[in-house]
């Protein structure tokens, strides 16, 4: 519980006193930011502790953290089914693969925004416009460059298409096809997230899993990185465990884990504070459906919820950071400017990181920028428009 929200509960009272002892004066504007489980966090504090802080800012979000670890042992499994004997998911999935996949989405989906930049800001019509089984050549016969093998698209499809138990129900989300799915983060976190001497690593799967968001707690085999742990678990009778109690174990993961009511942010609201969501949508490890279907969800619960919550989709971006992206933005001027001076981001101008081999390889300018566009809307270029290294090129629409 102290990990899921109560160190935030706790500490941050504890926090505000010790500021007010030392400056005898209480801090002018409590701010909250993080990213990954850090976002989780920051959601969980705008949902329990919204009236705490002025303006939080919830960064490719872990928002239902453990759903995403049943979707990572759900990943290992689709990956493993395209492995063959002595492989793991890197091996099954060679980067060259990835890269191919990448270049069929953008052949179906760069231009739709206007713009064939390399970079797929019209996420909708993509989703509608790819098809992996069509739009990517299939192998005659095993596994070579410019193509996919039947078993590596059908694993591949499962992973997108998101984690399901045997009856067909959704455990987490869908994931959107975007051309980021070739960066390096999304690769290492997908695929590649092996630690020497572990030949596997499964990160916020099984370790977490077991130990943490399973009730009872489990104690899995990592002596493999959690690979066989993940490969034995199983949809239909370990998945629901997240929701389990069991004393002395009272409060099940996925009530320690998420918001109480992630739709309901009255604290917050009530509060005058504001909430930044920003996310990736070729992050590897929490899905951008996940939080565009909760900000939909937020949306429909209250139709002013734009008044002090507002999304941000990253196209291309990995976790957090990486991938064939504009990554470099300053959310906490624009969370600044919202809360200080009342003046509510519709868009928020990123640049690219030229250092970063994704951008390097795509042959983007080194000083690109693109408006980042708060959700529903998307970058679009101008009509007429010729300069697509310009974030005035670009509108949100
Ligand atoms: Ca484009």
């Amino acid at each position: 519980m102290d990990y899921g929200y109560n160190a935030v509960g706790t500490l941050t009272p504890l926090a505000k006193a010790i500021v007010e002892r030392r400056y005898a004066s209480k801090p002018t504007r409590s701010y909250f930011m993080g990213c990954s489980n850090g976002g989780r966090q920051a959601m969980v504090t705008a949902a329990r502790f919204g009236d705490q802080f002025d303006g939080l800012i919830a960064a490719d979000p872990g928002f239902n953290l453990p759903k995403a670890a049943v979707a990572e042992a759900w990943d290992t499994q689709q990956f493993m089914s395209a492995a063959g004997t002595g492989q793991l998911p890197k091996d099954a999935f060679p980067q060259a693969a990835m890269a191919l996949v990448s270049q069929s989405i953008l052949a179906k989906c760069d231009a739709l925004d206007g713009a064939s930049d390399g970079l797929v800001n019209d996420r909708i019509a993509c989703q509608a416009a790819f098809n992996l089984t069509t739009n990517v050549p299939t192998c005659s016969g095993a596994a070579t460059s410019g193509c996919l093998t039947t078993a590596q698209k059908t694993a591949l499809q499962k992973v997108f298409d998101g984690a399901k138990n045997t009856a067909g129900q959704s455990l987490y989300a869908s994931w959107p096809w975007d051309p980021g799915i070739a960066g390096a983060n999304w690769r290492f976190w997908k695929l590649d997230a092996g630690f020497a001497p572990l030949p596997f690593n499964t990160l916020i799967g099984a370790g977490a899993m077991g130990y943490v968001f399973t009730t009872p707690p489990d104690v899995p085999d990592l002596s493999d990185g959690g690979l066989g742990y993940q490969l034995g678990f199983s949809m239909d009778t370990d998945a629901p465990k997240i929701f389990a109690i069991a004393a002395p174990f009272n409060e099940s993961a996925m009530s320690f884990m998420t918001p109480p009511n992630p739709t309901q942010l009255t604290k917050l609201k009530q509060g005058g504070g504001k909430l930044i969501v920003y996310h990736g949508t070729a992050d590897p490890v929490f899905s951008a459906n996940d939080t565009i279907a909760w900000y939909d969800a937020l949306k429909a619960a209250d139709a002013n919820a734009a008044v002090y919550a507002r999304l941000f989709l990253v196209p291309g971006m990995n976790h957090c950071t990486g991938g064939p992206a504009t990554d470099r933005f300053n959310m906490l001027t624009a969370l600044e400017d919202w809360v200080e001076k009342g003046t509510a981001p519709d868009s928020v101008v990123a640049g690219v990181n030229p250092a970063d081999p994704d951008v390097a390889s795509a042959g983007w300018s080194a000083t690109r920028t693109r408006p980042l566009c708060a959700y529903p809307k998307q970058a679009m270029l101008k009509a007429g428009a010729t300069d697509i290294e310009s974030a005035a090129s670009f509108q949100c629409q």
